[in-house]
């Protein structure tokens, strides 16, 4: 399948919401106070959040001009989503340099699936992948975690249930040195006692990948989030942004969501760029974030 038809497949759901009515009101021949307000109320709609609908609609009178509205509007606010989501460029890996990404969120967001996603698609890429179960805080984390890694057929390091994730991590960075790795994937726990606890252990992880890795090397934290859950994404995004500094977004689920729109806060309020989306519960179902694509898939 091509990336495109990934896409359409992918945000179909977002293109049956958020698409088509903007399809319609764009071709509806409204006056411009009329198109303007129903513009409104189709991002609010879409979770876009109040802020970056109004920031977007002003942006979005500038970059007409105030044209007259007619059949032209709708290429034209293609081109402007695609511009506006092309400001926050995401992350592109480095061959032959040692990377980390920590992967973040609530549970059930999807971190465990995407990793495994991931894995494959960079051993295929000729990343040498290695993958650390920090998330040792459910009994089946790890071996769920251990299937992944299985069907990407990568190395995974693991301790018993309850070990200290700072320790996993640890070792994972001290075994991926020894294998010559070009890539951890460090899968944490979504949950933990009690939120405060949770954040703490993030950090100490955080500070431990930092303190260890060398001045070549990168490393990437992102937050995996649930498509479906909509504004609450954004807010899960905010709140772990202010834990530990985000450099990207992975958002998983976009085949049952119909709240795909919740890209637009993401990159326009918080400037995070989305890294993948994820677009089903196979090992490649998953897809680059390309903003063309996806301006374009909501048609
Ligand atoms: N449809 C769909 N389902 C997905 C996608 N990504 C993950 N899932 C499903 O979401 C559920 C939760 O995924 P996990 O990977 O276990 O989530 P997690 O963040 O690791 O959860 P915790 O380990 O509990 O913190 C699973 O049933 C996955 O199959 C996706 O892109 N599309
Ligand atoms: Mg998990």
């Amino acid at each position: 399948m091509s990336l495109q038809e990934k896409y359409r497949l992918g945000l179909e759901k977002t293109r049956a919401g958020l698409g088509s009515r903007l399809t319609y009101l764009f071709r509806s021949r409204k006056s411009e106070k009329e198109l303007y307000a129903e513009l409104e109320e189709i991002l609010i709609a879409a979770d876009a959040g109040v802020s970056t609908t109004k920031l977007m609609i002003n942006a979005f009178r500038e970059y007409t001009q105030n044209k007259k509205i007619n059949d032209a509007t709708e290429e034209l606010f293609i081109s402007f989503l695609e511009e506006l989501l092309s400001r926050a460029a995401p992350p592109q890996l480095p061959q032959d340099i040692f990377k980390v990404i920590l992967f973040l969120g609530v549970n059930g967001s999807g971190k465990t699936t995407t990793i495994g996603k991931l894995a494959k698609t960079f051993s295929r890429e000729n990343e040498r992948v290695i993958i650390a179960a920090a998330d040792t805080f459910r009994a089946a984390a790890a071996e769920q975690l251990a299937e992944w890694a299985g069907r990407a057929n990568v190395p995974l390091v693991r301790q018993q249930q309850g070990a200290d994730p700072g320790a996993v991590v640890f070792d994972a960075l001290a075994s991926a040195r020894a294998r010559s790795a070009s890539l951890l994937l460090v899968d944490t726990a979504g949950r933990f006692h009690n939120r405060e606890t949770l954040v703490r252990e993030l950090q100490k992880i955080d500070k431990i990948i930092k303190g260890k890795s060398g001045a070549e090397d990168r490393y990437y934290r992102m937050i995996v989030l649930d498509a479906t859950a909509g504004t609450n994404a954004f807010a899960q995004a905010k709140s772990f942004h202010e834990a530990v500094p985000l450099d990207a977004v992975i958002l998983t689920k976009m085949d049952s969501s119909a709240k795909g729109g919740v890209v637009l806060p993401l990159v326009i309020e918080l400037g995070l760029p989305i890294f993948r989306l994820g677009v089903g519960e196979g090992i490649d179902d998953l897809i680059p974030f390309e903003a063309a694509a996806y301006a374009r898939a909501l048609f």
